[in-house]
């Protein structure tokens, strides 16, 4: 946001904590004077300066620890999941080149993820990497120093293939139609995205409003334990679907299944399962392989339990419908929160919406719907009664929201995932659990301050 952040204060207090770090490798961008521990830090130009130009890369076994990266989990303890080095990079190399039909020697590749999110290890650093890829790298933020920061750059460097998140598209739709208009997105031929399921609403946008209405939109499932993509549609080969990541890709086995699992049929929903192993499954949870065992394999049959609810549709194409731990019981019906809110966002006064199941006497759960709205929009009764409406109509009586809450701002992490877990905490009026993952943890007292008797209000 126009500022630089500095990150070796951060890093020096984490070696604190240590004892086995030699060398800290310091790379000079900023500018800015940092504390030096001199005989362990390094600066990068000094030691890259006096380097060969040619380098001998050392081989690894294929099954050589590559890197651990830690998942918040549900339970709050986090999970290190680590991958090691042979098939994570056969899947990363494969997929990103398949996936988007990369040509190395002509596209100009962005992907606009955290560096520190799974996807900025898999498509920024490894796949790219690994395929010769010429691509953009962007530290900064979407908005910094105007709306059109992204469009600018697709336009600068004539960027030809996209991937990002449904919570930047949603930003986007949000911010105007008329910011991307200004700049020639003519340059880009596929689009990716990744990290929540897409609305419908927001696809249809990102096709129309970035794609010229032609470019093919490939929707990648995939989790830091998957390591790599592993549902989605190949662009130029799949008949894609607004809203659906589609099918297994080539070499993996996808499948949804009941709570007995047992294979449901087409038209059907259950829980997302992986059915064979895959190059870049993750080996373990580091130091801990009876967790592993139990998150992953134990609760159907030995088949991965992804922890996502998914549903096929009458052509057997896979649809994400969110966390299983998200998914809402309100008297005695599954209601997936991906679906109340994607028919939330697709009412025109609706920008973003998240939803949540909280406690009732009656019903076990009723809905709460947490909405931002678009630019013109303003909360009063009638518009709340109208939403209401509008997801009765969309998906039947029982999944109609029962209160719904404009707020400013959701609560997020930095890959931009919403954090149900908080909001759910505040519709049942708890005691805040762990924020510490949040992107801006003062949303949470913005949106307080909005609900002081969510669970006693009728
Ligand atoms: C890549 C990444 C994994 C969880 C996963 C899903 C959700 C990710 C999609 C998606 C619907 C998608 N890794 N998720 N991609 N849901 N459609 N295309 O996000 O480990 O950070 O998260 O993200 O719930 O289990 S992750």
């Amino acid at each position: 946001r126009g500022k630089a952040t500095a990150l070796k204060p951060a890093v020096d207090d984490a070696i604190e904590r240590v004892d086995r770090v030699e060398h800290v490798l310091v790379v000079r961008r900023t500018g800015q004077d940092v504390a030096f521990t001199e005989g362990r830090d390094v600066w990068w130009h000094e030691i890259t300066a006096r380097q060969p130009a040619e380098h001998t890369p050392q081989a690894f076994d294929a099954e050589h620890p590559l890197f651990i990266l830690y998942t918040s989990g549900t339970t709050g303890k986090p999970k290190g999941i680590l991958h090691t080095s042979g098939g994570y990079l056969t899947q990363a190399a494969y997929t990103h080149h398949a996936v988007f039909d990369l040509k190395p020697d002509t596209d100009v590749y962005w992907c606009t993820a955290d560096i520190g999110w799974v996807t900025g290890h898999s498509y920024i650093v490894y796949g790219p990497l690994a395929n010769g890829a010429t691509q953009v790298i962007y530290e900064g933020t979407p908005d910094t120093p105007h709306q059109g920061r992204f469009w600018e750059i697709v336009q600068k460097y004539g960027v030809t293939i996209l991937y990002t998140a449904p919570t930047a598209i949603r930003t986007f739709m949000k911010w105007g139609d008329d910011i991307p208009a200004k700049f020639d997105l003519s340059s880009l031929r596929v689009l990716g995205s990744v990290g929540e399921p897409i609305n419908p609403e927001a696809w249809i946008w990102y096709r129309e409003h970035i794609g010229a209405g032609k470019t093919p939109i490939v929707d990648t499932w995939w989790q830091t334990e998957t390591g790599a993509m592993m549902i989605s549609p190949l662009p130029g080969v799949t008949e894609t679907k607004p809203g659906s990541a589609q099918r297994a890709l080539p070499g993996i086995s996808a499948t949804v299944v009941d709570d007995d699992a047992n294979e449901v049929p087409n038209g059907h929903g259950g829980y997302l399962v992986l059915t064979e192993p895959w190059p870049s499954m993750l080996r373990t949870i580091w130091g801990d392989d009876q967790r592993y065992t139990k998150t992953y394999w134990s609760r159907f049959n030995n088949r991965y339990f992804a922890g996502d609810g998914a549903k096929k549709d009458d052509d057997g194409d896979i649809w994400l419908l969110g966390r299983v731990d998200d998914v809402m019981l309100v008297s005695g019906h599954n209601i997936s929160t991906t679906e109340v809110e994607s028919a939330l966002v697709s009412h025109p006064k609706v920008a973003e919406a998240a939803v949540v199941g909280a406690a009732d006497t009656t019903t076990t759960q009723a809905i709460v719907a947490f909405v931002i709205l678009r630019g013109t929009a303003t909360e009063d009764e009638g518009l709340v009664e109208e939403l209401r409406a509008h997801v009765a109509k969309t998906l039947g009586p029982i999944a109609k929201p029962k209160r719904i809450l404009a707020v400013a701002e959701l609560p997020k992490t930095r890959s931009g995932k919403i954090m149900r877990r908080l909001l759910r905490d505040v519709a049942e009026n708890r005691q805040l659990g762990d924020v510490t993952t949040l992107t801006d943890s003062s949303v949470m007292n913005l949106i307080q301050s909005k609900l002081p008797t969510a669970a006693n209000e009728d």
